[in-house]
């Protein structure tokens, strides 16, 4: 399921994992049924902004913002439904990653999927609505090449970019699990396999 390259250690405790899935489309393919259960959508924050990455979520549990503020819940607050299952195959590429990372016992119940068109970004923030921030967060990228920006535990320090590519993982944990992160506005392009958009998924142990 993974090629065996080298996970480069940015910072400490940040894993980048370049071109590490073999068949990234099996993944990218395996979000058609879930997405037609849990559509993407735009979600509100709590100032009545949307966000400009269209969302959903597999998993037991579901990343969701609104005017109340942000948390997980168990169902999708579009259908009332539960968020659809996670494959197995998700969870078990996502432990993988993490073992590799160095973390050998992280289990996701939150696969939160991000989908980006050209134009959308995602704000400097922080991750802190999970449980346990001795778990890792795993993101897998796939489509258009993005800017990653990562930067400190302080909104105000400096900030590092890489680029985010097709197939690329990184995994976030340790000392670097709270920093301050976000993506710069996706820039034009066509994808071969994935035309002009960008799909983020990140792995999560919300509680
Ligand atoms: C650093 N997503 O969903 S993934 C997010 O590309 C999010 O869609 C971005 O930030 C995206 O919250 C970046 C990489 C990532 C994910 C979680 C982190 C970086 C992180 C948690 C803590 C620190
Ligand atoms: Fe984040």
């Amino acid at each position: 399921m993974l090629a065996n390259g080298c996970p480069v250690e940015l910072a400490s405790g940040l894993v980048h994992l370049p071109q590490v899935l073999l068949e990234p489309m099996k993944m990218v393919n395996a979000l058609t049924p879930i997405l037609q259960q849990a559509p993407l959508r735009h979600m509100q924050t709590r100032r009545g902004f949307k966000l400009s990455a269209a969302m959903s979520n597999c998993g037991a549990l579901g990343w969701v913002s609104d005017r109340l503020g942000y948390r997980y819940q168990t169902y999708d607050p579009e259908t009332g439904k539960p968020w659809p299952e996670m494959p197995v195959m998700f969870s078990k590429v996502a432990v993988e990653l993490a073992a590799r990372a160095g973390y050998a016992h992280f289990w996701p119940d939150v696969c939160l999927i991000n989908c980006y068109a050209v134009g959308a970004k995602m704000a400097l923030h922080q991750d802190a609505d999970e449980q346990d921030f001795s778990q890792p967060i795993v993101s897998l990228s796939f489509g258009l090449p993005v800017l990653f920006l990562w930067g400190g535990l302080q909104r105000s320090d400096p900030v590092q970019k890489i680029v985010l590519d097709h197939s690329d993982a990184l995994v976030w944990g340790g000392s670097s699990r709270l920093n301050f992160h976000g993506v710069a506005s996706l820039r034009k392009g066509n994808h071969p396999l994935l035309g002009e958009q960008r799909i983020n998924l990140t792995f999560r142990r919300a509680c």
